[in-house]
């Protein structure tokens, strides 16, 4: 994946909750454009995959159960300097410090349901987009 692209997830809570076209339309008015959009849901074992980084910590198990208890909408995003902005975008991990006009402030319900996942470096951004799309799914 390019340098100016990341990888993200509408979760479970913010999906269930009707929220795909506003958080859609947040991210194109950040100046983000959509290149790959699908929606699917996670199993118990792929949602352990993607969160393999995290299988030591102590909320791990339920970050699991969480990411497939319900469909999600997984995108990769292409701006100038993705990974940042789209981070910048989102907020803070638990919306209790997230700022004003982020994503996770307006949607997130607590640290796990916190509405969407970004990409936390470009290298990451190329791991998790190639988790979701094939090469044919890329505009
Ligand atoms: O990159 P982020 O999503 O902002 O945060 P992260 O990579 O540190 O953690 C990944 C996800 O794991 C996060 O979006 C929600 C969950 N998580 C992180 N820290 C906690 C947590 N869930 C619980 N229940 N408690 C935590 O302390």
């Amino acid at each position: 994946m390019a340098t100016n692209q990341t990888f993200t997830m509408i979760k479970p809570d913010a999906v269930q909750d009707n929220h795909i076209g506003a958080i859609t339309q947040m991210i194109e008015a950040d100046g983000f454009r959509i290149v790959s959009l699908k929606k699917t849901r996670l199993t118990l074992e792929r949602a352990g995959q993607f969160y393999a980084v995290h299988k030591d910590r102590p909320f791990y198990k339920d970050l699991v159960a969480y990411m497939s208890s319900g469909p999600i909408v997984a995108m990769i995003l292409e701006k100038e300097n993705a990974v940042a902005d789209f981070r910048k975008l989102i907020g803070a991990t638990n919306p209790a410090q997230a700022e004003e006009g982020t994503i996770r402030k307006k949607f997130a319900k607590s640290v796990e349901a916190n509405a969407v996942h970004g990409s936390d470096s470009d290298e990451n951004a190329q791991i998790e987009g190639d988790f979701f799309f094939a090469v044919d799914e890329r505009f």
